[in-house]
């Protein structure tokens, strides 16, 4: 057993009995009270998930395992010659809670390395794929396409224990962590430069691998780590968090679950945002002839996009209700690696002019950016200019996150998701008295 799965089980073990305990002897002790506006509302702030892997306040932003986004950039083993932390000590961080050393992670690495041969047949899949099917709908089909090898299915039928069913998750999470960079280099190679592949680097780190199969030299590598890291949780209740861990906890195996995660992931309202912020501006560009507007220009088009009936993609949120601390960390990188990029000013005119735009019109509850109106100029400074393929890349990111909620939830043994749903004629009642 290595000895990340092995500190895992460790953790896991000594945190059951507080989870049965909350749940045989304070069951009955309320969290929360529901109302009627989220119930119809889209379940907005009601208390019903549970997970130790990140936290979202409103005001400060996300906090992985206790740490912000600076403090885990600085506190985690740094790749030698980069500015930005391993994915791979990342990933030990969430799964244990713990700051790895550099021997920990060089352990994942090492790991990840025997586990990350991707099979023939996901290759043959995508290219039997219409080329202009989007890439989320061949990333989503790859992963799926691996249950064949899922472990956690051979020893369910074999009659694996509930309290081993994590060890059999872990086995296929980590299996697919290792694939998953490869599986969407592929993919972008495969679509927009002429099937032309670059082949891994066993040498290199999940985030330098990554952006040398894409073929894109440095700091593309800092790109990728930074991107992986930040968009990989946050906290349970967004769409793609909720739906992998949903069909997770009908034991339905780690590639079932991350295919579904991205088949959430790709709406424009949560992970595609990132996409349709570069379309939006590429409106605005080709309307502008090149040119940047001025700030009376600028919010003239913003004004005609809510007009139009659409959302300013990129900014509001569910949860925030101040700047997206993932955005700022972008937006730092602008500001040291691009800051007289035409994009990156455009985004950040937005930054100025948006936010009091949405309050003049006095609907969205959040006016403030989120970690989609930034990460698209990245990729598009360092010459990711198909803008579909954004969503790939939170997608690699966000598996982390999911992956290592599912082991946890399969670890305190979790029950199958079932919550009620009411009538209208039952709310009615509820609300009025009224009989139907
Ligand atoms: N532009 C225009 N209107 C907006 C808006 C925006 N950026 N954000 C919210 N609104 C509108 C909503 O559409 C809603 O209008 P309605 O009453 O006519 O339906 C109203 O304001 C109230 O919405 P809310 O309570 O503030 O937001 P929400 O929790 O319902 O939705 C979100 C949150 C993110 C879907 C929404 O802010 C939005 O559509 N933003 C633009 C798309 C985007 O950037 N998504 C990515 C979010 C981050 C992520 O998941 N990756």
């Amino acid at each position: 057993m290595s000895s990340l799965k092995k500190k895992l089980e460790e953790k896991i073990l000594q945190h059951r009995p507080r989870t049965e305990r909350l749940v045989k002897e304070y069951g009955d002790v309320k969290v929360d009270e529901v109302k009627i506006s989220q119930v119809i509302g889209g379940m907005r702030g009601i208390k019903c998930l549970v997970t130790d892997i990140s936290y979202l306040d409103p005001f400060e932003g996300i906090r992985f395992r206790g740490y912000t986004i600076p403090e885990v950039l600085e506190k985690l083993p740094k790749v030698p010659g980069a500015e930005m932390p391993y994915v791979e000590g990342f990933l030990y961080l969430l799964l244990t809670g713990d700051i790895p050393t550099m021997q920990e992670v060089e352990e994942v690495h090492k790991e990840f390395n025997a586990r990350k041969k991707v099979p023939q047949y996901v290759f043959d899949i995508l290219h039997a794929m219409p080329k202009d099917s989007h890439p989320m709908t061949m990333f989503a089909t790859a992963i799926m396409s691996m249950h064949l090898d899922s472990v956690f299915d051979k020893e369910y039928r074999k009659g694996i224990q509930k309290a081993d069913y994590w060890s059999a998750y872990y086995e296929d999470a980590m299996n697919l962590l290792a694939k998953i960079p490869e599986i969407a280099a592929h993919i972008y190679r495969w679509k927009y430069k002429d099937g032309d592949i670059i082949p891994s680097d066993p040498d290199l780190d999940m985030g330098g691998n990554f952006a040398h199969m894409m073929g894109i030299g440095r700091p593309y590598d800092d790109v990728a780590r930074l991107y992986f890291i930040l968009h990989s949780d946050h906290e349970s209740g967004n769409v793609s968090a909720h739906t992998g861990h949903l069909v997770a906890s009908a034991l339905s195996d780690i590639y079932y679950s991350i295919s579904a995660m991205l088949n959430g992931l790709a709406g424009p309202l949560h992970g595609l945002a990132n996409e349709e912020v570069l379309r939006w501006l590429q409106g605005v560009m080709d309307s502008m002839g090149g040119k940047i507007p001025t700030e009376e220009e600028m919010k003239k088009f913003v004004w005609d996009t809510l007009e139009s009936g659409k959302v300013v993609p990129g900014f509001g949120h569910a949860v925030l209700r101040k700047t997206d601390p993932r955005y700022m960390a972008q937006r730092e990188f602008c500001l040291k690696h691009l800051p007289d990029d035409p994009i990156f000013k455009y985004v950040d005119l937005l930054f100025k002019v948006v936010p009091p735009i949405l309050l003049e019109q006095g609907k969205a509850k959040n006016p403030w950016p989120n970690v989609d109106a930034q990460s698209g100029v990245i990729q598009w400074h360092y010459g990711v200019r198909e803008y579909e393929f954004y969503t790939v890349l939170f997608g690699i990111g966000r598996a982390l996150g999911v992956c290592s909620n599912i082991i946890w939830a399969r670890g305190l043994g979790y029950p199958i998701e079932r919550p009620k749903s009411v009538t209208t004629d039952m709310l009615e009642e509820i609300a009025f008295g009224k009989k139907s």
